[in-house]
């Protein structure tokens, strides 16, 4: 009767992950609650699935993680249906989309409770609370509606990571094998995903770590990386790995000693940092990681302009000129830079905002002539609710508000903005979108992505010569030719966080 459906609502068509997110979840209530996975990438219909649960009658409480964008398609319409039809069942959001907007979340009326950052103790907490009908009011990382308001209990310190249990990766593969979450990559033919530390030290005012983690950080030993990747490789057959951490390299002994572990096991792996994080790095760390198997790091450089890497609160020592210096720099290591960049932050004017999105392109240009193998990624700034910073002020002075219906985020503009492609911020035109849209066509023709293995040497070619002069020019406008031939047929995918796109 306390049986736990833990659900990971669909997010990609292909190159589905190990679904992490609820595995952790499923670690905390291991041998305490019977629980069973849900998993929407993986299941034609989940609906069908869990609604078969849950009439069986013994399930009382249902767990879905959810993110911004496609995974809301699912855990919106589910949790309703939950409410409607099986009216006793509790249900719990947990992830970043739940803990950032849990405002608009828990006025929806279908969900009782929403997980403020991690759940490894909030979560059987919760659940012994409601079990045996006593108070939750003193658990920590809880957010709930009491008459109608809603309370926000204090966030718990992070825990130590090497004393969380285990992931029941056993329990995964009675369900999903883990196998078939092992895509294949530029990394690998198996690529696993791993998550090796929550949270980020600094406190980027666009950034949805900060209201969750606060500049607050916690990894697993070196040791206990080494011992989970090597478990997944032995028994389940990983040749690469993803780590999926807000910032991998916070910690240059943490990455050196890793890199030292996994050096003879054959393993591609990719993680994010930030450059001025590991610009610190010596010479001597940089090669290790490369010997072991670093192909590629994900950094944020945001914009190239240094007033606003101030203005973001980058926290740390990042300016525009080591940007440059540090591209330079892994291309000595052969290790594969991926710059982030946000376009499109607000200004006072809106020529401002167009100049500075002009600079951009020509800073990111530069770049490239720098080190052409830098992977660049392009976002329009979508913001997130850092309550406080000087730029979510600003966002907020210029009529930018979050829906507060939570079914309003189904709306196809709020799904583009969750896919930080149509931000629909008051101060950017139509023109300055389709600007920065353009140029990432232009630039992603002109210089293909390592990600996408399946280009041919000479598919790269043609789409490098038709995109030649649009580049040289700066003429960005309407490449609809160039858009056609990578649709039908390249099947081309442009860089994407994570080194792929998520279809
Ligand atoms: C893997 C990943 C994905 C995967 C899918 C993951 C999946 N679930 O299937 C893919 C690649 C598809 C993806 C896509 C997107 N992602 Co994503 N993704 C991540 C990433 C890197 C890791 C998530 C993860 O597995 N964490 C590991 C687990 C263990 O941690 P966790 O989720 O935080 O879980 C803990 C708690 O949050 C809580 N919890 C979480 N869920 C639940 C559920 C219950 C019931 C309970 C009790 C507790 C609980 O308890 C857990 C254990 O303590 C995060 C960044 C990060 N480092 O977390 C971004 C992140 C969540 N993604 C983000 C975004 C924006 C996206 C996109 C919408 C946009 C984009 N272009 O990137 C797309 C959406 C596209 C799509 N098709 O869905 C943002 C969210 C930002 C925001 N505004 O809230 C993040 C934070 C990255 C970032 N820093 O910007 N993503
Ligand atoms: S360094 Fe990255 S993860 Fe950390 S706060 Fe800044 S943007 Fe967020």
């Amino acid at each position: 009767m306390n049986k736990v459906i833990l659900f990971n609502p669909r997010s990609a068509r292909a190159k589905h992950r190990i679904p992490n997110s609820i595995l952790q979840v499923g670690a905390s209530i291991q041998g305490k609650y019977e629980y069973v996975f849900v998993d929407g990438n993986l299941e034609k219909d989940p609906w069908v699935k869990i609604s078969n649960y849950l009439k069986s009658g013994e399930f009382k409480f249902f767990g879905s993680t959810v993110m911004p964008g496609p995974q809301l398609s699912q855990a919106i319409p589910y949790s309703k249906k939950i409410r409607e039809l099986f009216p006793d069942v509790i249900t719990i959001w947990g992830g970043y989309f739940a803990a950032n907007q849990y405002r608009s979340v828990l006025q929806s009326d279908f969900v009782d409770f929403v997980i403020n950052g991690p759940g490894d103790e909030a979560f059987p907490q919760l659940l012994d609370a409601l079990t045996n009908n006593q108070s939750y009011e003193s658990i920590q990382n809880l957010i709930y509606k009491k008459s109608g308001n809603i309370i926000k209990t204090r966030q718990a310190p992070l825990l130590d990571q090497d004393t969380l249990p285990q992931f029941p990766y056993e329990r995964l593969n009675s369900f999903y094998p883990v196998r078939n979450y092992l895509g294949k990559t530029f990394l690998g033919k198996r690529t696993a995903s791993y998550h090796s530390s929550f949270g980020c030290p600094f406190t980027c005012s666009f950034c949805a770590v900060v209201p969750i983690y606060n500049a607050r950080w916690k990894g697993k030993s070196a040791q206990l990386i080494y011992n989970d990747i090597k478990y997944l490789k032995d028994v389940h057959g990983a040749d690469a790995v993803e780590f999926h951490d807000n910032n991998f390299f916070v910690n240059e002994k943490r990455t050196v000693e890793f890199s030292k572990l996994i050096k003879n096991e054959n393993i591609a792996w990719w993680g994010e940092g930030r450059i001025d994080t590991i610009d610190k790095y010596s010479d001597e760390s940089l090669a290790i990681m490369r010997e072991a198997g670093c192909r590629m790091i994900f950094l944020g450089a945001e914009t190239s302009n240094d007033d606003l890497l101030k203005k973001m609160d980058k926290g740390g020592t990042q300016s525009t000129e080591q940007m440059k210096q540090f591209a330079a720099r892994l291309k000595k290591f052969d290790i594969i830079p991926e710059y982030s960049f946000v376009l499109g932050f607000p200004a006072e004017t809106p020529e401002k905002v167009m100049a500075q999105i002009d600079q951009d392109i020509r800073y990111i240009k530069e770049i490239k002539s720098i080190n052409p193998n830098t992977e660049i990624i392009i976002y329009v700034y979508s913001p997130v609710p850092t309550e406080g910073s000087e730029m979510y002020e600003q966002v907020k002075k210029s009529g930018f508000s979050f829906p507060e219906r939570l079914e309003d985020w189904l709306n196809p503009e709020w799904q583009n903005f969750d896919l930080r492609k149509n931000p629909l911020t008051p101060w950017l035109t139509p023109r300055m979108i389709n600007k920065i849209l353009g140029f990432e066509t232009v630039l992603n023709a002109q210089y293909p992505t390592v990600s996408d293995f399946k280009l041919t040497g000479l598919q790269r070619n043609v789409m490098r010569t038709i995109s030649g002069i649009r580049y040289r020019l700066n003429f960005f406008d309407f490449p609809y030719e160039l858009k056609a031939l990578q649709k039908y047929w390249l099947h081309y995918r442009q860089p994407e966080i994570e080194g792929f796109l998520m279809e």
